[in-house]
């Protein structure tokens, strides 16, 4: 059996190295030359702990080869970005429409697709039926069930970014076939390498339930949120207010932060709201309080500003050194896409007419767009140049630090890392 999976990107290039470490041939495909390349020669073009191992061996021994034109294959694997687009934040299927495009032309009778990529209720259909508006020789579930030549299914990842490998491996899977003969055809494939259970429904629960997962943790993070401002507000800690609540056993708030990152939980409960917007109002309105926290913590930080200000009269803003510690999505990653830290740390430079530092453990040079603007350094040199210190993320060595090293600057911290 040769699988293809088609996108290489995050989930894409860890799904086709698990395959071929269980001796199964894969076919990497990828509309992107460099990263072709790249993965051809044994390396890696995205960051995820002991990937490139993996893909080293997978190359080396023969069982992965990417390409960016679609070979034929047994199951096609689709693991395209789904991002959304405009002010009403609709899903943006274009990517899943080209995948589709490229891989009917090499679809044979007997052959499995599965839609991997997170997408709103109704994608796997319509992917269905650009395949089978491609291929008028075939025929696809959607108009012959059981009976079709091709399988469909969604069986969406749900992998944590920095455990990828492990999560691949030992989480559950959802499998949602058009059909159920669909479902088995995916659950015998995922078999290969899940040791989770692989447990079967339809595509559009599959496409709900992946939705439904981010949109809880969305909304349960904007109740975090929500919670530190209104603390604020009474001059209470947030951090032991969460603790001794926590203490009830049924009872289990997430920690407040500077605003909600990454590539998943910030996109994916609008694909609800898109498609139900009268219904969908919890998620909407969570989603709106994690997009305002980095204005609320900018505030935060301006105030420290005056405050600094107001205690050191001789001095004026252009004086004051923020230092900002984190740039990351989340704690102990390099990631940096989509992270309010970064984005707070930008809106920092740009209204502050003084020095701004960043330190980011996890990284070695800035993005282009910030390095003109902005300086790295190290935890040492920052806290020495500091006058005013904002906690962002909370990455190790930031958590290791003491007290005493913080003393006479003003601290804001949206993590509770140093205001317990
Ligand atoms: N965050 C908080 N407070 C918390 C927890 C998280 O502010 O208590 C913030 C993080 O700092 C980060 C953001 O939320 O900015 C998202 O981080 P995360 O660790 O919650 O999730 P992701 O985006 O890395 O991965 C999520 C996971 N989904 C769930 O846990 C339900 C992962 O399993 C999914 O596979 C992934 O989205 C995805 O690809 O959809």
């Amino acid at each position: 059996n040769t699988i293809s999976i088609v996108g290489l990107g995050y989930i894409g290039l860890p799904t086709a190295a698990v395959f071929a470490s269980r001796k199964v041939k894969v076919i990497g495909v990828d509309v992107n030359q460099r990263a072709v390349d790249t993965i051809n020669r044994g390396e890696i073009h995205i960051v995820e702990p002991d990937l490139d191992v993996v893909v080293r061996t997978a190359v080396k021994e023969g069982y992965l080869r990417a390409t960016t034109v679609p070979e034929p294959a047994d199951a096609f694997l689709i693991a395209v970005p789904t991002p959304f687009k405009g002010d009403r934040h609709d899903p943006d299927l274009s990517y899943i429409e080209s995948a589709a495009k490229v891989v009917a032309p090499v679809l044979k009778k007997g052959d499995l697709v599965i839609l991997e990529s997170t997408s709103p209720v109704g994608a796997t259909e319509q992917m269905a039926e650009w395949l089978a508006e491609a291929r008028s020789d075939l025929t696809f579930p959607q108009t012959n069930g059981e009976e079709s030549d091709i399988r469909i299914a969604h069986c969406p990842e749900r992998v944590l970014p920095g455990q990828v490998l492990r999560e691949l491996v030992q989480n559950d899977r959802i499998i949602g076939g058009m059909t159920p003969k669909c479902s088995e055809a995916a659950r015998a494939l995922y078999k290969t390498f899940v040791e989770g259970e692989c447990v079967t429904t339809n595509a559009r629960t599959a496409e709900m339930c992946k939705l439904t997962e981010n949109s809880f943790r969305d909304v349960n993070i904007a109740f975090a949120n929500e919670l530190s401002i209104i603390c604020d507000k009474l001059d209470i800690s947030v951090w032991e207010l969460i603790r001794l609540a926590n203490r009830h056993p049924r009872v289990n708030i997430l920690q407040p932060g500077p605003g909600v990152g990454g590539h998943c939980i910030a996109v994916d409960p609008w694909f609800i709201v898109s498609k139900t917007p009268e219904q969908a109002r919890l998620i909407r309105t969570a989603r709106d309080v994690n997009d305002s926290k980095p204005e609320w913590v900018l505030n935060k930080v301006k105030l420290a500003v005056a405050e600094y200000l107001q205690a050191n009269t001789d001095k004026t803003a252009k004086d004051v050194t923020i230092a900002c510690f984190g740039l990351a999505f989340k704690p102990d990653i390099d990631d940096l896409r989509e992270s309010p830290a970064l984005n707070i740390t930008q809106q920092i430079v740009d209204i502050h007419p003084g020095p701004v530092l960043a330190v980011e453990p996890n990284i070695d040079e800035l993005p282009d767009t910030l390095a003109s603007k902005l300086s790295l350094r190290s935890i040492k040199a920052a806290l020495a140049a500091a006058d005013v210190i904002v906690l962002l993320v909370d990455h190790k060595p930031f958590r290791e630090l003491l007290p005493s090293e913080l003393e006479n600057r003003k601290v804001v911290d949206t993590r509770g890392v140093w205001c317990k």
